[in-house]
């Protein structure tokens, strides 16, 4: 069953955690990045964690081992369940947050493929597949792939195996759930839910996602 988590990239307080709070009950984690924890800080991940949903930490987190390191203790120490992080920084980089996340019992998701049309300039010619290979070396807990590209997520699959695959791109970025929803384990939608006049109603139409069996 893929679980359906809100990518929760408002930029106002109060609209954020009434939005996590509207649709807490379809959804399975709220991540959260930039955009949110730039305008609120980073306590906005224990306000949203009354949710009582983990908390995925987008900061695509892709520099040096030591500041990788110190990012990553920020992001558990604030309460979030898990971190994405990048991985073509290289493996010691890579390492160094998968450490940090499996000490404070949390995952690590490395981005082996962008979802977005430039994600094919550099993610392509089998560094995704190198990227994904090398975030199962480093004891990655899972991947980012493309739900723009559902044959990449195919492919990507061979990589990783039975460890989780979370694809961003659905609805707005036009990825399809329903495409995508038997090859993951986590669809992740953004601006079709927080955007949507309705998002309660919005991530009801998504909750189907977490009802289909796996096909890989
Ligand atoms: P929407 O396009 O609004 O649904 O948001 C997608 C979310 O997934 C955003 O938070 C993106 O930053 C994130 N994302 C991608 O869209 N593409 C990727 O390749 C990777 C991510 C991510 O790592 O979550």
């Amino acid at each position: 069953m893929a679980e359906l988590i809100l990518a929760l990239d408002a930029t106002d307080r109060k609209k954020a955690r009434e939005i996590a709070h509207a649709c807490a009950p379809h959804i399975d984690a709220i991540k959260i990045g930039y955009p949110l924890v730039l305008s609120c800080g980073l306590s906005i991940a224990q306000e949203l964690a009354e949710e009582n949903l983990p908390i995925i930490a987008d900061f695509k987190v892709a520099d040096i081992p030591n500041t990788n390191q110190l990012i990553c203790e920020r992001v558990f120490e604030a309460g979030c369940s898990a971190v994405i992080c990048h991985g073509f920084v290289g493996m010691d980089s890579l390492k160094a947050c998968v450490a940090v996340a499996h000490q404070h019992k949390g995952a690590c998701y490395v981005v082996a493929e962008m979802s977005h049309p430039g994600g094919k300039e550099f993610f392509s010619g089998g560094i995704a597949e190198q990227i994904a290979s090398n975030a199962m070396i480093a004891g990655a807990d899972g991947i980012i792939a493309p739900a723009t590209r559902p044959d990449r997520i195919k492919v990507l699959r061979g990589f990783v195996g039975r460890h989780k695959i979370l694809s961003p791109g659905i609805g707005t970025q036009g990825g399809d759930a329903d495409a995508v929803a038997s090859l993951v384990d986590g669809v992740i939608v953004g601006r079709s839910i927080y955007d949507a006049a309705d998002p309660l109603e919005s991530a009801r139409t998504y909750a189907h996602v977490r009802k289909v069996n796996p096909s890989y």
